[in-house]
């Protein structure tokens, strides 16, 4: 008896042991110890406007703390310097001629591998919330919560997991209270998370929120060099429609498209200067009586004032462009604060040492540059976009990377932050290596591709490569017109040196090197064709609203 007892007394102490063994495996493996990541990327965020680049421009405390933290990037580009193909570009890791989306306006096919759905694969929980403006339910995000096409900025509709709904208020501040919804309340802390946090503003027509509405109002900025550009030796620049400052004469021959700054929609004025009643009174009855009191008794007075004023030539520019940047710079404000919120939330959960926080915009925006306001060219200011990462764990406090990085490059960048295997066919790079400083060597050109003409701005297709000193630029189609510049000499890029005999050795290499580049990434004249046909179809198809004239 006492020998059974005791033999059962082991066999009690066995069972015990393993099950707190168990316990501990079973506990070691509901921890998967993958860093977190947090995507954020607004829309339209200019490089000049995030103040860690040193412009003196606005405050964007909560976003330079990334790059305080981490590292910011001086030499970030895109590879299609417009909204949806940029971000078809950042979710396959694909080249907009390879993942099919080359404009705004054809299809996405989410259908195709991404790195969402990589992630997704491997134990990741991950959600996507904002804007993304590409058509279809998100593939790769068990939760998402987006607007549709380009989205409202009071009271926005979202679709959340497929069904709409519209949600009162501004739509920067629901963004961030949906994303830190997800933190808190839906996540299942057993797994790694990837959330991308994707904001609508800075996008035209720069609605700001209320508190923002008088913000700026006593400061006065000044033209950038080049706002009066007259575009000599560079026609695809003189035939583009995005001039902050338009004659009445440009207006009025714009395409119906509504490219240049238009005094409704852009400008804010219910009747413009010449008594003439906009569609900027329409634009308000989205807003509930409350919102639009405060606009009201935010814009009447200085509209009123302005007009009093009867500006004419400089003088009338500088006020449109002040009008531009203030409400511009006023949108960023609110994305700034909804960071700030963010990362408090990370450091409150000790989420902070293990998360990588990026911070970019889908491309860069032109601030009076050249006269403008938009994207899509290969100059300087729409080409570079903001990018600022944190990863305490490998990247040291105050980086500054200066190798030229594309967004092609997240989407491997973050698969081998989570140990997953870089699908073969994804054309960026990891720049994992380059931010903890293992590696040095890196790529010596960028290539780049722009689709979507004739439409809205008429900007000229083209395509090109940039090293880190020259940029070779093709403009085709309707024009065959090559230019190139020497960025150390011309940053602003106003001198085209292309046939000039003491750049031809240079001129050489650079078309030597953009062949390679094609080559290398599959691109060629037949493809430009078969992109080009698949516009014109789409565009007949009626697929898009203002460019019915080319149907
Ligand atoms: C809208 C804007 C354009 C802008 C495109 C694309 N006009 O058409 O100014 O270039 O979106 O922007 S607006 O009258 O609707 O404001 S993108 O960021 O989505 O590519
Ligand atoms: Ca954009």
């Amino acid at each position: 008896m006492i020998i059974l007892k005791s033999n059962n007394f082991a066999v009690k102490k066995i069972s015990f042991l393993l099950i707190i063994i168990t316990l501990i495996i079973l506990s070691c493996e509901k921890k998967d110890s993958r860093p977190n990541i947090l995507f954020i990327m607004s829309d339209d965020h200019a490089f000049q406007a995030v103040s860690a680049y040193g412009y003196n421009l606005n405050n964007t405390p909560n976003i330079d703390r990334i790059a305080n933290e981490g590292a910011i990037f001086n030499k970030g580009f895109v590879t299609n310097s417009i909204c949806a193909p940029s971000r078809a570009v950042m979710l396959t890791g694909k080249h907009s001629f390879i993942n099919g989306k080359v404009d705004n306006i054809q299809d996405y096919n989410w259908d195709q591998d991404n790195f969402a759905k990589q992630l997704q694969a491997s134990g990741y929980q991950t959600a996507l919330v904002g804007k993304i403006h590409l058509r279809g339910l998100p593939q790769g995000f068990d939760y998402s919560a987006v607007l549709p096409g380009q989205g409202h900025y009071y009271n926005p509709d979202f679709i959340i997991n497929g069904i709409t709904k519209r949600i009162q208020g501004y739509v920067t501040t629901i963004t961030t209270e949906l994303s830190l919804d997800w933190l808190k309340n839906k996540r299942d802390d057993t797994k790694p998370f990837l959330l991308l946090y994707h904001q609508k503003a800075p996008h035209r027509n720069w609605q700001s929120e209320e508190k923002y509405l008088t913000l700026f109002d006593d400061k006065t900025f000044d033209f950038p060099s080049n706002f009066f550009d007259n575009y000599e030796g560079r026609s695809a620049a003189a035939a583009q429609e995005m001039m902050i400052s338009a004659s009445e004469e440009q207006l009025a021959v714009t395409h119906g498209l509504g490219g240049h700054g238009r005094w409704g929609h852009d400008f804010k004025f219910l009747i413009d200067p010449y008594g003439r009643e906009t569609g900027f009174g329409k634009e308000l009855k989205r807003f509930t009586p409350e919102q639009k009191k405060a606009w009201l008794e935010a814009y009447t007075p200085k509209n009123d004032a302005m007009k009093a004023a009867k500006l004419e030539g400089k003088e009338l520019a500088l006020w449109k462009f002040n009008r531009y940047l203030k409400d511009y710079l006023r949108t960023i404000q609110s994305v700034d604060d909804g960071v700030g919120e963010v990362l408090n939330y990370l450091d409150e959960k000790n989420l902070t040492e293990n998360t990588i926080v990026v911070y970019t915009s889908d491309q860069g925006f032109y601030l009076g540059e050249h006269g403008w306001f938009d994207k899509r060219f290969m100059y300087e200011e729409s080409l570079r976009t903001p990018i600022l990462m944190r990863y305490p764990k490998e990247i040291k406090a105050g980086s500054e990377i200066n190798q030229l990085i594309q967004n092609l490059d997240f989407a491997p960048t973050f698969l081998d932050y989570a140990g997953v295997k870089i699908p073969a066919d994804m054309q960026g790079e990891s720049f994992r290596k380059i931010l903890s400083n293992e590696k040095s060597e890196w790529r010596d050109a960028i290539y780049y591709t722009y689709y979507e003409y004739p439409s809205v701005h008429m900007v000229k297709r083209h395509y090109g490569i940039r090293t880190d000193r020259y940029k070779l630029i093709h403009f085709y189609y309707d024009i065959d017109q090559w230019e190139l510049y020497d960025l150390e000499e011309d940053p602003s890029e106003m001198n085209n040196i292309y046939n000039n005999p003491k750049y031809s050795e240079i001129q050489n290499k650079m078309h030597t090197r953009l062949d390679d580049l094609r080559e290398k990434y599959g691109d060629s004249d037949e493809m430009d064709q078969m992109n080009l046909d698949r516009y014109i179809e789409a565009i007949k198809g009626g697929k898009v609203w203002g460019i019915k004239k080319w149907e």
